[in-house]
């Protein structure tokens, strides 16, 4: 079949809006009609050619939600009519990772994901010109029809609002995640969060839920302070404004330091600082932001020996056929917000302005419906 997609032609251009070629699901796959998807930091990520796993052309997006259309041979969990959101962490429930009760990185298919093919090494995204358009994260929705593998689908909620939950697929369940299941935040804690984007706002909202006393919001732009307030950030710190050394302000405004502390800015310089001003003893810091190729983290040992701890979390630690579904439905029953952070929706011609308004500053989540 065509379909509409945006696709990345080459690092570093704009996606150019195109009609492609989509090859129907094979054994084991599905075949999808996104309705809606936001544009997360990561698009852009790969998008510029920071990423280097970063392949072109390709077909980006992984923060969708739509309805199954057609299941290939043996496809039994989802079925035509269904609503679901793709994962780019999928969860076959068979593997190593997935039995080890350790973590949600299920590595099935992690490898072909990797090279931008589907399970059998191969794509279903072609131009008529026979140039392969790779996949990205197993999802790629940004395209109006997508297939992936029925073990990269949570099957969720008919009535949930697609242009909404499809912020489940990435921002929400990573937010909320890198809190409940990474760190474990207890009720009273004090936390920093640094970068009050579409992914530190729901590491807010997170927070929240888990009844932190204190939730220290850290950005350099101003303009982030209002929303995150309204999801529960009770101080704000701009770096611009701390007179002298950042880590020694934000442990004084924490009474020690924080309990958790957060990156969801992707700067490996904000990384150390998040590290630094996690409590001596116990405090434990979540590296949920992605760096550029070539970048490291680096600390003095010294920082671990006297307790602190560093960790990182991908897609919030979740296992995303199980908790997904679930988190479709806090949201439908007002447990979660997320309507507010969807600042701008667009249809797919005008998603490079999605990438503008993020790179202003002036978007949250912009989401693109078809
Ligand atoms: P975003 O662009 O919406 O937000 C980033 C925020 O960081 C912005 O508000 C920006 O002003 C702020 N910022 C940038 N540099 C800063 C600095 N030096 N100090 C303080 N604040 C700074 O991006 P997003 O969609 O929220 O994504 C955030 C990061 O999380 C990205 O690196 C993204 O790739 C990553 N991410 C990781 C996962 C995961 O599973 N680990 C999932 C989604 C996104
Ligand atoms: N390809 C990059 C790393 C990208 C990365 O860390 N991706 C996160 C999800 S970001 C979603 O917005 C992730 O899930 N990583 C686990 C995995 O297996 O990819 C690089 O640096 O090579
Ligand atoms: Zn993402």
């Amino acid at each position: 079949m065509k379909t509409r997609a945006a696709v990345a032609m080459e690092a570093g251009k704009p996606l150019e809006i195109m009609d492609v070629n989509l090859d129907g699901p094979k054994a084991g796959e599905v075949l999808i009609e996104v309705k809606a998807t936001g544009i997360c930091h990561t698009d852009e990520f790969t998008r510029s050619g920071a990423d280097p796993e970063g392949l072109f052309p390709s077909i980006l997006g992984h923060e969708g939600a739509g309805v199954v259309l057609e299941v290939g041979e043996g496809v039994t969990s989802v079925a035509p009519g269904d609503h679901v959101i793709p994962l780019y962490t999928p969860e076959c429930r068979e593997c190593e990772y997935c039995l080890s009760g350790k973590t949600n990185l299920c590595q099935a298919i992690r490898a072909t994901q990797g090279k931008g093919m589907m399970p059998d090494g191969t794509s279903r995204f072609s131009l008529d010109d026979g140039t392969v358009l790779h996949h990205y994260m197993g999802c790629s929705t940004f395209a109006n029809h997508t297939v992936l593998p029925e073990i990269a689908l949570a099957k969720v909620n008919k009535d949930a609002p697609f242009d909404k939950i499809c912020y489940i697929g990435c921002g929400v369940t990573t937010g909320i995640g890198a809190v409940i299941n990474t760190a474990k935040a207890e009720i009273g804690c004090r936390a920093i969060v640094f970068g009050l984007g579409g992914i530190g706002l729901n590491v807010i909202q997170g927070l929240r839920m888990a009844g932190a006393d204190q939730i220290v919001g850290v950005d350099l732009n101003p303009e982030k302070r209002s929303m995150a307030e309204r999801f529960g950030m009770t101080d704000f710190v701009n770096p611009r404004d701390v007179e002298g050394d950042l880590v020694a302000h934000l442990v004084e405004l924490t009474g020690g330091g924080g309990d958790y502390t957060f990156d969801a800015t992707g700067n490996v310089g904000v990384m150390r600082t998040a590290l630094e001003s996690a409590h001596k003893g116990w405090g434990e810091s979540i590296i949920i932001g992605v760096a550029p190729a070539g970048a490291e983290i680096s600390t003095r040992p010294f920082q671990l020996v006297t307790g602190r701890v560093w960790k990182g979390t991908a897609f919030g630690g979740a296992k995303g056929r199980t908790d997904v579904p679930k988190i479709v439905d806090w949201y439908m029953a007002g447990k979660i917000e997320i309507d507010p952070m969807i600042t701008h929706t667009m249809p797919l011609e005008k998603i490079n302005e999605g990438f503008d308004l993020m790179h202003e500053g002036k978007s949250i989540r912009a989401v693109v419906t078809f």
